[in-house]
């Protein structure tokens, strides 16, 4: 049967430096194992691992890390580093307690860190995630409540990161000399710890995970970035298509103007020189008119000399009429 509780507990502590976080550890632990300080600045500059005693006898590791939220992000070194941190707790990590503080406003740096975190552990780390607002002293002098904080304070990637740890929070008191109020507070977040190991189903997190997550987290980044790559050069293509086809079109439509020029040129040189055969033929025509009734009057006219000088024949080869008896007697 699978546990339902971790045997010792590992946590991990994250969040931008004077938010608490080595203060929070020294409530967890109930010694001063971290330096916690006023000062500005990392005090922390490697991660730490100190242990303690849970009141229920199990045993707690808690991994201060340096203002991991404080490195330049992106760069392979800060995954190398947290790498280093993991490594720190051998049997992995069973929450990671993201600091932050009730007395600071929640920074656009905090919430761009987180989407560091994610890309680098890959977005399963939210499921390990436990938000731990520190500075409980203040909601009490001021006799308000987380929630009343909340409502005030929830900027909006203040409320994504809640959404993505299920509304996992934890307040804590760092100043606090109550002992019951110090058990009681690390009882509540133990109790969301405990919740966490069941729903991951007893694994916690480790370098292993982190390594695969981030292998993970690298080929779907590598995948988004060959998509958009893809995409960018399908719309090169489209572009470039819309370009050439522009060309072609204008080339087509100078092309078809040049044709159009000169065939309208040769057909008005073709009209000209139909109208003038056209004429020629015309001319022919009326000049073989002329001709023709020339050679007709001519005819005629020999026809008509002809007939003349038959009839003179005639008359000639007619015998001279007989002389008068008049003559005769002569
Ligand atoms: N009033 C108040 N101050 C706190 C609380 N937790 C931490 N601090 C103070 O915040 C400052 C920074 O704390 P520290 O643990 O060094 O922060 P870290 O840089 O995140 O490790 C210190 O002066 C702490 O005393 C708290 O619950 N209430
Ligand atoms: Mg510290």
């Amino acid at each position: 049967m699978a546990l339902s509780k971790p045997n010792e507990v590992t946590l991990a502590l994250v969040g931008r430096t004077g938010n608490g976080k080595s203060a929070t550890g020294n409530s967890i632990l109930q010694r001063n194992a971290f330096k916690s300080k006023v000062a500005s600045g990392s005090i922390t500059k490697k991660a730490e691992l100190q242990q303690g005693v849970l009141g229920d006898g199990r045993g707690v590791n808690v991994l201060d890390t340096p203002g991991l939220f404080d490195f330049a992000v992106g760069s392979d070194n800060v995954s190398k580093k947290i790498a280093n941190c993991i490594n720190l707790a051998k049997d992995g990590i069973h929450a990671i307690l993201l600091v932050l503080s009730v007395r600071s406003r929640f920074t656009e740096e905090e919430a761009e860190a987180i989407q560091v975190l994610r890309g680098l552990f890959g977005p399963k780390i939210t499921d390990y995630l436990i938000i731990v607002f520190t500075g409980a002293d203040v909601l009490e002098d001021d006799e308000a409540t987380l929630q009343d904080y909340l409502d005030a304070n929830c900027p909006q990637p203040l409320q994504e990161v809640l959404q993505l740890c299920k509304h996992r929070t934890a307040l804590f008191n760092n100043k606090t000399k109550n002992a019951k109020k110090r058990a009681s507070q690390i009882n509540e977040l133990i109790i969301l710890v405990d919740k966490i190991f069941t729903e991951n189903g007893g694994k916690p997190y480790t370098n292993e995970l982190f390594l695969s997550l981030q292998e993970e987290t690298k080929r779907q980044r590598k995948m988004k970035e060959e998509a958009e790559l893809q995409a960018l050069a399908k719309k090169e293509t489209a572009r470039l298509q819309e370009q050439m086809q522009k060309a072609y079109d204008a080339q087509l439509a100078r092309v078809t103007e040049t044709i159009e020029s000169k065939l309208s040129g040769t057909i008005s040189s073709l009209e000209r020189e139909l109208a003038e055969t056209r004429q020629a033929h015309q001319n022919a025509v009326s000049h073989s008119h002329m001709a023709h009734q020339q050679a007709m009057n001519e005819i005629h006219a020999l026809q008509h000399n002809l007939s003349a000088a038959h009839q003179e024949i005639e008359r000639l080869r007619r015998p001279p009429p007989r002389p008068h008896r008049l003559c005769a007697i002569m």
